[in-house]
């Protein structure tokens, strides 16, 4: 029997962990973390052994199925492709091109493939109806990057390998592994901090994971870390804690004197009231973060998305803007990577060209919120959907009111999925095509090299060959927009040649294309020679390499933002009787499509509500009891597992869950089942600047089940 040793990076999450896979007569056997990748060290998760589980999951899908009276049924791709095309070209004559619409989910990112032809795909479509999980995610950060630096895809990121002071709000990177800060081996480089004197402060309405590492935690209030953030800007100007450094240049020297006038309202004292944070503890924070040698400001998902979520991560940024820590060895800094998706001004994306028909929401980068989405199928009229296709999506259980979506996507006329499961979204679908996956494909992190704390690159081969007669994702791609485009191709020879060779040309060779132009001159050949990743050394100042705001200086307060503030200064506090839902996520679970590995999932239940002691004792409520959470929405019913890591008013519900559904062929996960937190989410309590759906502070009853 021979044993072979193979490498690539993990391509889970964001960390983009080395692994080193064990392979006996070309099956995977054990996975372990790579010593040798100069950027993970051999750190890996859970998660990453269960590559293992999805490459033999029975339940995966490995051929196109067709829905069918008689359940689902096996065709071949031509067949798939020609049945497809003709329905979408039909449906755009009957109706218009935005008839037809998408939601690109979270593994899109995660997949080379996926990355570079889903956008040649849309451009097929030619559909305004475009959705994906940016806006259940981190266009927040995309909109400050878009206003303050002229670019909405360089995001600062925290650079926790020097850093001497981080502040972390909503964000839990010891179980998330890190997010818009691709850091592998995370719980590593917080002990580093801690063994350099530095200090770590997390505040988060849940005494999480990535509190017990740190120095100091912070109960908040859900949804108000915008009344901290503004107090802290107050603090550090009123102060004379403002040090610009080398950014001095960059900046209109006026605005910092407006800054000062407009945030004056929120005192450390109104702060304190809205947050629950004691006015010491604001003080302190601020006078540590602002006299640190350097800093680091860091907020993510439960800052991100909450009400006031962009004027949040406008003020992250204008923090370490008016402390000097941008672009600066231990502040927040961009990355510089192999493959460079920034260069160039004519990739930033726009906001607000178009708004949706039925709210009136803006587009952000080609795409409406996904909180939007359900609407726009149900609702009667010009313009209204009525084929969907779903590509590494499950936006029944990732997007608000998945109640509401169920019902959305039964009405829809047509809808395709691809995907490799059959599970809540994808049971709605008319045809599932099913891309190669996992150890099968080739790997390079487009994205998320983007986002790393370290300059590195890797490229990987497939570990294991695919099956025959498998596609991968970019060939389900070309073969769809082949077939859609048979009809239309031009006359033109130069332009017939253009648009066929889309339906020739592989991932590798785009790498090649632009890797060639970038910095470091590379090619796919070269870095088959370096299984293990290269170096390409810490983050180093660039922003003026960066920035593309056209007089190349930093709009350090956009006038969008200025809006907000009043919004802030009109808020009134006000007396609740209900409780704040927030979410969760645990090291065992993948967004909403892991939990098919016994592997990973076995272990006590996950799927529980985290309760204070005294909300639980108010409602006669004991530690094991099913409760029923409510919202204007809907209810779910769970397990409650009462705790003091859990701010008092605050509940929280993990996401991802509730996979026991009509039509779900998830045979471990349905076991698990669970309940879905997005039952709960209201698709009409959206941050109103950008739609992002609001999943922080959401007002619920709880009540003891019936059931219990
Ligand atoms: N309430 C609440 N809602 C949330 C969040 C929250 O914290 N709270 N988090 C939000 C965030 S940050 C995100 S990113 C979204 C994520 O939500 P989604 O964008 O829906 O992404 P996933 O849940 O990861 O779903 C992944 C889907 O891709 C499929 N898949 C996996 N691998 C492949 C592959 O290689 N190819 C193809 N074609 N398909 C594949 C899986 O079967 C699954 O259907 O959820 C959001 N929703
Ligand atoms: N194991 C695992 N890893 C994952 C994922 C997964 O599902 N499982 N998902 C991946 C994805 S798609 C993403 S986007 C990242 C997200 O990664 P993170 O941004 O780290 O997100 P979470 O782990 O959800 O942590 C959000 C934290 O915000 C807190 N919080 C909620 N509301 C508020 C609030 O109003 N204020 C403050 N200050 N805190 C609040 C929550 O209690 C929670 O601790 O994780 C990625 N990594
Ligand atoms: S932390 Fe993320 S990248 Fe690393 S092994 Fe786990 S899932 Fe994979
Ligand atoms: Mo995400």
């Amino acid at each position: 029997m021979s044993k072979t040793l193979k490498y690539r990076t993990c391509h889970l999450c964001e960390a983009m962990c080395g692994i080193e896979i064990e392979l006996q007569n070309n099956e995977p056997i054990k996975i372990r973390g790579d010593k040798k990748d100069p950027f993970s060290r051999g750190h890996i998760c859970p998660k990453a052994v269960a590559l293992i589980d999805i490459h033999k999951d029975p339940d995966r899908l490995k051929r196109p199925v067709k829905k069918t009276p008689n359940g689902w049924k096996k065709i071949d791709w031509q067949t798939a492709f020609d049945e497809i095309s003709e329905k979408v070209v039909d449906i755009q004559k009957q109706y218009s091109k935005d008839a037809i619409a998408m939601y690109n989910g979270n593994p899109t990112i995660h997949n080379l493939g996926a990355t570079l032809f889903v956008p040649q795909f849309l451009r097929a479509l030619k559909t305004k109806n475009r959705f994906s999980a940016t806006s259940v995610d981190q266009l927040s950060h995309h909109l400050a990057a878009h206003y303050m630096f002229g670019n909405g895809i360089i995001l600062p990121v925290p650079d926790i390998d020097h850093t001497d002071f981080w502040l972390i709000l909503g964000g839990n990177p010891m179980v998330s592994n890190g997010s818009i800060m691709t850091a592998p081996d995370i719980g590593n480089r917080m002990k580093d901090i801690i063994n350099r004197d530095g200090k770590i402060v997390v505040v988060d309405p849940r005494y999480t994971e990535t509190a017990e590492r740190a120095t100091k935690h912070l109960f908040i209030k859900p949804g108000t870390d915008v009344w901290l953030l503004l107090a802290m800007i107050n603090e550090v100007i009123n102060n004379g804690y403002v040090n610009l450094g080398h950014l001095d240049k960059m900046l209109e020297s006026n605005t910092i004197s407006k800054i000062s006038e407009l945030v004056s309202f929120c005192t450390i004292k109104l702060a304190s009231e809205h947050t629950g944070i004691s006015e010491r503890n604001i003080k302190r924070l601020a006078h540590s973060y602002a006299t640190a040698k350097s800093a680091v400001c860091y907020g993510r998902l439960g800052v991100s998305t909450v009400k006031y979520g962009s004027l949040s991560q406008w003020a992250v940024n204008a923090l370490n803007i008016l402390t000097g820590n941008l672009d600066k060895k231990g502040g927040a800094m961009f990355p510089a990577p192999a493959f460079d998706s920034v260069a160039g001004k004519q990739m930033s994306p726009k906001f607000g060209r178009w708004k949706s028909r039925i709210r009136n929401l803006p587009e952000y980068g080609g795409e409406l919120p996904s909180a939007t989405l359900a609407e726009e199928i149900l609702t009667p009229g010009e313009g209204q959907i009525k084929a969907l296709f779903t590509n590494c999506g499950n936006p029944v259980l990732s997007t608000p009111n998945g109640k509401q979506l169920d019902k959305a996507l039964d009405s829809l006329e047509f809808m395709v999925s691809i995907d490799i499961y059959i599970n809540e979204t994808t049971s709605h679908a008319d045809y599932i095509l099913p891309p190669a996956a996992g150890l099968e494909v080739a790997h390079f992190d487009i994205g998320f090299n983007n986002l790393a704390i370290r300059n590195t690159v890797k490229y990987s081969d497939p570990i294991i060959p695919k099956e025959e007669g498998t596609l991968y994702d970019y060939q389900i791609f070309q073969g769809l927009i082949k077939a859609i485009q048979k009809d239309v191709l031009p006359k033109d020879p130069i332009a017939r040649q253009s648009m066929e060779m889309m339906y020739h040309i592989t991932p590798q060779m785009m790498l090649d294309k632009v890797m060639g132009t970038g910095r470091y001159n590379l090619t796919v050949d070269e870095l088959r020679k370096y299984p293990h990743g290269i170096d390409l050394g810490a983050l180093t100042p660039c922003i003026e390499e960066r920035i593309i705001t056209p007089d190349k200086k930093i709009d350090l307060l956009p006038k969008i933002y200025i809006e907000e503030i009043q919004k802030v200064k009109e808020e009134k506090l006000t007396d609740q009787t209900k409780l704040d839902l927030i979410g969760r996520r645990h090291l065992r679970s993948n967004n909403s499509w892991m939990h098919n590995s016994h592997r990973l999932v076995k272990g006590p239940k996950r799927c529980t509500a985290l309760i204070h002691p005294d909300d639980a004792e108010k409602r006669g409520i004991s530690n094991g009891d099913v409760i029923s959470v409510s919202s204007r929405v809907g209810t779910v019913d769970l397990p409650a597992e009462v705790t003091k890591t859990i701010a008092k008013g605050v509940i929280s519900i993990p996401h991802g869950w509730g996979h026991n559904r009509k039509g779900v062929k998830l045979s471990v996960a349905q076991k698990h089942a669970g309940v879905s937190l997005n039952d709960l989410t209201d698709e009409m309590f959206v941050e109103e600047l950008t739609g992002v759906t609001v999943l922080s502070a959401i007002p619920v009853d709880v009540v003891l089940s019936a059931a219990s």
